[in-house]
């Protein structure tokens, strides 16, 4: 149900002026740290950004995907580790709960997920399964009324600080595709989990990825997501078509970013006895990320309105996802040529922004695998 426009348009207001005031002044101090200040953790929790997407029903703000992007687009305006932070809780990590817990299970999670009291990851990638997410390895044997799970985990978003796990396990050994995989939740504390050492990545600092090892680790059939074997598959690519049209509208947020830079700079900075902004070649990379910007802004408004009439969107969501992120790549390319030297530099962010955008383009799905969704699709429609 969408929020009404006054409580909508004060939360973006709220959003946008902890953006601007709170977090900005904060993007270089994260990014050497690779820290965010437990109080700005806190604020974030207090403000209810970890609710964002859950129901009312479990404490939650129980924004629509309209609603969503919309905020989303507005974190974009700083660096995108603050978003990460309660990204999981709104995305991946509570989603396989949100479209198809039981009633049980969405009790015992959503609320504590909704105030930030529990942060949760979404556990699908393995050393050996990223790209072909159905030939998931990790075993959830049956035993007694028990499962027993072993595997590693790869690449795991906010898994260090982690108290709920969305694990996805073959249950059908004999099943090697989707058909034989589910969706378990297990509280990161169970006994026979660890951590791997937190990767050092190329960007996004403050954000923290790490592999998750299950050694034994038995949990209950109550763990089982929705009480159903051998569909955990669908449930993570339902789950993924929501997260690639959140994360289209955080490329938008940031592309919006990095042209408000690219403007000022451009306007700024005189060369030849002039603004570099009224040189035709600087133009025509300012106007180019403006025109690509307000594009993927239109596919990714249309599509969020679709999914919110229960059209299936997968093959749309997979579309934004393509362009979005793909544009922001280009315009994070020309914010850095516009800025020149100081483009090249820390001191002026652009490229650390640079270096935080290029992950997009491969997680939640990589450009090619959204090109593989949408080739897929119009060849099925095609009738072969
Ligand atoms: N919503 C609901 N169900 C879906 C679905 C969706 N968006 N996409 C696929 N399914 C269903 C299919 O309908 C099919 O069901 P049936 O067995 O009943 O026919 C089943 O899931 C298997 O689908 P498919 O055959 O298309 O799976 P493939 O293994 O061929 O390919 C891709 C699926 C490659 C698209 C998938 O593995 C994928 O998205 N990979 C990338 C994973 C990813 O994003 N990883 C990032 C890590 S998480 S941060």
């Amino acid at each position: 149900m969408a929020l009404d426009q006054e409580t909508m348009d004060q939360l973006l207001n709220t959003v946008d002026r902890f953006v601007e005031q709170r977090l900005r002044p904060l993007e270089s101090q994260v990014g050497e740290n690779d820290k965010i200040p437990d109080d700005v953790i806190e604020e974030m929790k207090q403000l209810g950004f970890y609710g964002l997407t859950i129901p009312e029903a479990y404490g939650g703000l129980g924004l629509n995907m309209s609603e969503e992007i919309q905020v989303v687009r507005l974190f974009g305006h700083t660096s995108p580790a603050f978003r990460s932070a309660f990204g999981t809780n709104v995305g991946i990590g509570s989603q396989s709960l949100v479209i198809d817990g039981t009633e049980a299970q969405k009790q015992q999670y959503l609320p504590k997920m909704a105030t930030g009291e529990i942060v949760g990851s979404f556990c699908l990638t393995e050393p050996e399964a990223g790209s072909d997410a159905a030939s998931v390895k990790m075993t959830a044997v049956k035993v007694g009324s028990n499962y027993r799970l072993n595997g590693t985990k790869r690449y795991i978003t906010n898994a260090p600080q982690a108290d709920l796990f969305t694990v996805f396990a073959r249950t059908n050994q004999a099943e090697k595709g989707a058909r034989g995989v589910s969706a378990f939740l297990v509280d990161a504390d169970t006994q026979g989990i660890s951590m791997g050492k937190p990767y050092n990545k190329m960007g996004q600092q403050g954000a923290h990825v790490c592999d998750v090892i299950f050694e034994d680790v038995e949990v209950s059939a109550e763990t089982l997501v929705g009480g159903n074997e051998d569909v955990g598959f669908k449930t993570a690519m339902k789950v993924l078509d929501k997260g690639r049209l959140h994360i289209s509208a955080l490329s938008i947020g940031i592309a919006e970013r990095l042209i408000s830079d690219s403007l000022n700079y451009s306007i700024e900075r005189k060369q030849f006895g002039q603004s570099i902004a009224e040189f035709q070649l600087i133009q025509g990379m300012l106007a180019d990320s403006q025109t690509e910007t307000y594009a993927a802004q239109c596919m990714v408004a249309d599509t969020a309105r679709r999914r919110d009439t229960g059209e299936n969107v997968a093959t749309l969501a997979a579309s934004c996802k393509l362009f979005a992120t793909e544009m922001v790549g280009r315009v994070a390319d020309r914010a850095v040529q516009i800025h020149g030297g100081a483009g090249y530099i820390e001191d002026y962010g652009i490229e650390r922004f640079y270096r935080d955008v290029r992950l997009f383009r491969i997680y939640e799905g990589t450009s090619q695998i959204q090109q593989t969704v949408i080739a897929k699709d119009m060849i099925r429609r095609a009738g072969l």
